[in-house]
């Protein structure tokens, strides 16, 4: 234990399969992320859910640093052990009044992942509420079988093939976060999220946290370490950019986002769930 997560809090994570809310940020310093993101989306002309999808700690150093924050990283620890490796990260943004939404999915599905030991930390710099669309859980479904997800490609959905699972919404809990918070939910917990009623933007990041023990069943790829060592050597090591917009890391980012977005590792992946 690091100290960040009570016993109980590591309990509940355990015994529900999410947890929230933890602190990691300030309002102000959530703000100033906020702020880097769209400065981001100024300058490209270009929608942050575009391009900063599973790798995209690789636009940014600042936002490699933000994947070690202390309060984060310690968090995952007290689930996983002192051995991490983050696996990706994602910017998941929705405007004000947005349609836009994220049906009912199993990370667990997609990622690869052998032990199902992912646990992914969803980082608030806006507000998310019932109103703006925070993301759902349903408690305790990462103790239950992989489900078979549908694939929509509905333009509305923000997951990139639109995976969809069916579930019972009765028992969906909210995930309501301030900014600068955030939630943890375990890879094989069934969540989604709704569309933006309110009148601000929702952006989250997620990262996507593994023990260094996590082997990958789609072949060989790459993570970044985040804490304690690797004595495994099941991950290559992710190329960390030098400066935003690094052109090396990005085409990295981007060649890894095409392999995510791709059928054929659906299938694979699909046959390994
Ligand atoms: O941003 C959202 O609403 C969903 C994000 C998500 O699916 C995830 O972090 O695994």
């Amino acid at each position: 234990m690091t100290g960040v997560l009570s016993p109980a809090q590591v309990a509940h994570f355990e015994d529900e399969g999410y947890l929230c809310p933890v602190r990691a940020l300030s309002a102000a310093e959530a703000q100033l992320y906020r702020r880097r993101i769209e400065d981001f989306e100024q300058r490209t002309g270009e929608e942050v859910n575009k391009r900063l999808k599973i790798k995209a700690h690789l636009a940014f150093p600042w936002l490699v640093d933000l994947a070690r924050h202390p309060r984060i990283v310690s968090a995952v620890q007290d689930i996983i052990g002192p051995d991490v490796l983050l696996f990706g990260s994602s910017a998941f943004a929705k405007n004000a009044r947005d349609p836009r939404f994220v049906s009912w999915h199993q990370d667990s599905a997609y990622y690869g992942l052998d032990p199902h030991e992912e646990v992914t930390v969803w980082l608030a710099l806006s507000r998310a509420n019932a109103l703006s669309g925070c993301m759902k859980v349903i408690p305790r479904s990462h103790r239950g079988p992989d489900l078979v997800h549908e694939e929509t490609y509905d333009t509305h959905n923000l997951l990139a093939r639109g995976q969809k699972v069916t579930v019972d919404e009765s028992l969906a809990v909210e995930m309501p976060l301030e900014p600068g918070e955030f939630s943890m939910h375990h890879e094989r917990t069934v969540h989604g999220s709704p569309a933006n009623m309110s009148d601000d933007r929702r952006i989250g990041i997620a990262f996507f946290y593994m023990p260094a023990h996590a082997c990958s069943t789609l072949g060989r790829r790459s993570a970044l370490l985040v804490a304690g060592e690797d004595r495994h050597g099941h991950w290559d090591k992710d190329p960390e950019p030098k400066f935003d917009l690094d052109p090396d890391s990005l085409a990295f980012m981007e060649s890894v986002w095409a392999t995510y977005r791709d059928e054929a590792t659906t299938r694979q992946s699909a046959r390994i769930a």
